[in-house]
């Protein structure tokens, strides 16, 4: 007890007695039963789809976009703009990336979000693409919280269905980010797959979320999981609704580690189809 009372006065000496008085200040965390594997399953029928099927441009309904050439974090080269890079051809969408000049950068892409439109806690979802070949390409098919509700990146989690760059062809990546375990921190939750023609023919990127794990497949073969560690937001906050995101980045801490082969525009991913399916509790 007495050490007990040695660290509490350390503690208010160290973050000031207000802080140890004022019980205003301490946030009220309900408890959270631990979660067992339950053998979850998911329904059959998708409660949220896009095939792709009209050819134009893709259902505002279920689509928007994020606009800019901020670099996104990442130091990415390209702008994003608002319908100029993507189309539905044949029955699939495609993001082209383009060599042009826009707003001070030198390259021009897409990045789809379904935010607003779609957002979902838990389930199945499904990406069938086509990767772009080329290095300094860094498509990525993934999922980021609808709202930060344990705090801004990476608190609130990612969940990264597809990464793939351009320089280490056919190697796609299904990875997570958290407070404990992120990019940033060099310890991100990864498995990579060789997929040998991923950038020729199309296949089935797909995570499975339940309350207990998150598990990555292509084309129903699982390389990836990760389980709740029942420790809270911070190993998982994946508790929260998330949404898609549909992108096709250039250059960036990652896909231009080696730099951009000019040559390769434009440069395009191709989607057949986005399923999302619900959880059955
Ligand atoms: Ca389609």
């Amino acid at each position: 007890m007495k050490n007990i009372l040695k660290v509490i006065t350390l503690v208010c000496l160290v973050y000031g007695f207000q802080s140890c008085t004022d019980q205003k200040n301490i946030p009220v965390v309900a408890p959270v039963p631990p979660v067992s594997d339950q053998g979850w399953t998911f329904e059959s029928t998708p409660m949220w789809e896009d095939d792709f099927t009209n050819n134009g441009v893709p259902d505002p309904s279920k689509w928007s976009y994020d606009v800019g050439g901020s670099g996104w974090g990442n130091n990415e080269l390209q702008y994003y703009t608002s319908g100029n890079n993507v189309g539905i051809v044949n029955g699939n969408l495609v993001i082209q990336a383009k060599k042009e000049n826009m707003e001070g950068r030198q390259y021009t892409s897409t990045r789809m979000i379904s935010r607003g439109k779609g957002d979902w806690l838990y389930g199945r979802f499904v990406v069938r693409a086509k990767l772009p070949r080329g290095r300094g390409t860094w498509p990525a098919i993934w999922m980021l919280p609808s709202d930060n509700g344990y705090g801004t990146w990476p608190a609130s989690g990612e969940m990264d269905i597809m990464e793939h760059v351009g320089y280490d062809q056919n190697n796609v990546h299904c990875s997570l980010h958290c407070s404990a375990f992120n990019g940033q921190r060099g310890n991100p939750k990864t498995s990579g797959k060789i997929i040998p023609n991923s950038t020729t023919e199309f296949h089935d990127y797909r995570i499975d979320w339940t309350p207990y794990s998150i598990k990555g497949f292509v084309d129903d073969e699982q390389y990836f999981e990760y389980i709740n560690e029942n420790t809270g937001f911070t190993t998982w906050p994946f508790n929260r609704k998330f949404y898609m995101i549909l992108n096709l980045a250039i250059g960036g801490n990652w896909g231009g580690a080696q730099g951009i082969d000019d040559n390769i525009f434009p440069a395009t991913m191709e989607v057949d189809y986005v399923k999302a399916y619900k959880l059955v509790e």
